[in-house]
């Protein structure tokens, strides 16, 4: 396993062998079939390339009333309860006791992306985001905390962990793209990215 270091945000490459990653999926695949992907609209009315769900006490959602964190998947349900391996991965980078309460489950199909932002939908700023990237490459491309910065990119493969903590948890990052077809973990292709995040 190796660390980089980029602005801050640390990139801890290859930490999750082949069968971690399959686990994972096959972890994954009882949730996406309690709580399907979307496709989120922004509050301008623009549809995001990147679909979404959520599993946790709280998901993030984005229609024409803006976004949010809520209890419920767009449909009305409950989100479903984070997997244990995912959970496990939390505890063990960040080496808290409290879970996390919200796992944002991204998708990148080809073509997707998302663009710069920030992440500050939470309650508290001190705790950190764990990310984990499964199936295709991803370019990601990591800012300042404010807008306009200069910015450098890193390229994320399947079982790579990003942990953004202390003043890195409030710069602008984003996908500019993925590399559809680089992995083999997903059998139609394309990106998984989880979000693991205290939200309240
Ligand atoms: C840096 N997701 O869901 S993960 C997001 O790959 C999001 O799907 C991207 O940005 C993805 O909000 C990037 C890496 C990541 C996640 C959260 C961060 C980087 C971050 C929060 C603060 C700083
Ligand atoms: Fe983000």
């Amino acid at each position: 396993m190796t660390r980089l270091m980029v602005r801050g945000v640390e990139i801890r490459k290859g930490v999750l062998d082949g069968a971690a990653q399959a686990r994972l999926i096959e972890a994954l695949r009882p949730v996406l079939k309690a709580a399907p992907l979307f496709s989120p609209v922004t509050a301008s009315g623009k549809a995001m390339s990147v679909r979404m769900t959520s599993a946790g006490e709280l998901g993030w959602v984005s229609d024409k009333r803006g976004y949010r964190y809520q209890p419920m998947h767009p449909r009305g349900s409950a989100w479903p309860a984070i997997p244990d391996p995912i959970l496990a991965i939390w505890h063990e980078v960040t080496g808290h006791d409290r879970a996390p309460d919200c796992c944002l489950i991204n998708y990148y199909g080809e073509g997707a992306k998302m663009g710069l932002h920030q992440d500050r939908d939470e309650a508290d700023f001190s705790w950190p985001v764990v990310s984990v990237s499964l199936g295709d490459d991803a370019l990601f491309r990591i800012g300042d905390t404010m807008r306009g910065g200069k910015t450098e990119s890193v390229w994320l493969s399947s079982g790579d962990v990003v942990v953004m903590g202390g003043p890195a948890r409030l710069v602008y990052h984003g996908i500019d793209r993925i590399r559809f077809g680089s992995s083999r973990l997903l059998p139609k292709g394309g990106r998984i990215n989880l979000t693991l995040r205290v939200a309240v």
